[in-house]
């Protein structure tokens, strides 16, 4: 029978059945996230109505303004994980240390980073943004975490998803078994399985980039994208189509439904800083839901997943989506070296 049509936590927690030793701990904390993001979901969609566009006048340890949006999403994360007592600690974007679980409430075995409203450039223009989350296994008997309980691979993600707040609010989700979409009934307030077990074709004539950095990307990326950019007239004889939301879940959310490759490459004008987006709450659980749809996720040089982290805030080098491209940027990468 399908599960089209199932609410989200009735999927989770018949998946959770098929593991003896699940102690439902997982499906309770993603059912926390799905409140969280239903009332982040609220608040975008009234932003203008209740006075919660624009600029807040503060920055994130990125050094990047935050918008009042950025400050409340995060605010709504925690708020609505830090009681539930099903997390030893949180990350996210918008707060530079570690934030811990308060005494007063119960401890749990999950650790969560997370991007409380990735594409928030867009936010005061009406375009997509999302909540991007990552979850990971906090390491026995640590009663406070640390950065250290933190740094762990891509790999070792028990879940990762995105809740993208669009023309509809949809969760796309992963625990490791391919992927499912998710869409808000805003008239019961569930979410609703719409798009089970979500597939990136192979091959694909869509690309994503920031074409104003072209003068500061490396040979690799300038080959990859001029040979898109040349179409028939050149060595791909096809034509391509070009894409930019400045929102990453807009672009991996068009890339499980209709292919595509995806780039933020590092170049000479981030290099320092590793690149644009960060590998613990973008890079990172992007790659799991990529690969887990066949798609491919890499930095060009690496798998993101087999990456060891050092910072809670770290940036990398992300191209992903359809195989066959990632593939081809990723030999002209070994080619070049
Ligand atoms: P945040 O909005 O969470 O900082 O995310 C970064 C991001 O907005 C991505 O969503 C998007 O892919 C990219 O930056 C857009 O970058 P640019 O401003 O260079 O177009």
């Amino acid at each position: 029978m399908s599960d089209i049509g199932k609410s989200v936590i009735q999927y989770i927690v018949e998946q959770q059945r098929a593991h003896p030793d699940a102690s439902g701990d997982l499906s309770g904390l993603l059912s926390d996230i799905v409140s969280a993001c239903k009332k982040i979901s609220h608040l975008v969609s009234r932003s203008g109505i209740i006075g919660l566009g624009g600029y807040a006048d503060s920055e994130n340890i990125q050094g990047e303004a935050q918008k009042k949006l950025d400050i409340i999403s995060n605010d709504v994360m925690v708020d609505h994980l830090k009681w539930t007592g099903h997390l030893a600690a949180m990350a996210s974007e918008e707060i530079e240390d570690l934030i811990q679980i308060p005494g007063k409430f119960p401890k749990g075995k999950y650790l969560i980073c997370f991007d409380p409203l990735d594409g928030s450039s867009n936010i005061d223009i009406n375009l997509t943004v999302g909540t991007i989350f990552s979850i990971l296994r906090c390491p026995e008997g640590n009663g406070t975490p640390t950065l250290k309980d933190f740094m762990q691979k891509g790999t070792e993600q028990v879940c990762a998803g995105f809740c993208i707040y669009g023309p509809s609010t949809m969760l796309i989700l992963t625990i490791g078994n391919g992927v499912n979409g998710f869409t808000l009934d805003r008239d019961v307030g569930e979410f609703i399985l719409t798009h089970p077990n979500m597939r990136i074709p192979r091959d694909t004539a869509e690309f994503a980039i920031n074409m104003s950095n072209q003068r500061f990307w490396q040979p690799p990326i300038q080959r990859y994208v001029d040979e898109c950019v040349r179409g028939t007239e050149g060595v791909r004889e096809k034509n391509f189509n070009m894409r930019w939301n400045a929102s990453m879940v807009a672009e991996v959310y068009r890339i499980l439904t209709r292919g595509g490759i995806f780039l933020y490459p590092s170049d000479s004008k981030i290099a320092k800083q590793g690149g644009k987006l960060r590998l613990m709450y973008e890079a990172n659980p992007m790659s799991f839901i990529v690969e887990q749809a066949d798609g491919l996720s890499s930095t060009g040089l690496e798998r993101i997943m087999e990456i060891q982290p050092k910072d809670i805030h770290q940036r990398v080098p992300v191209i992903l989506g359809s195989r066959a491209e990632v593939e081809r940027v990723v030999r002209y990468h070994s080619e070049k070296a």
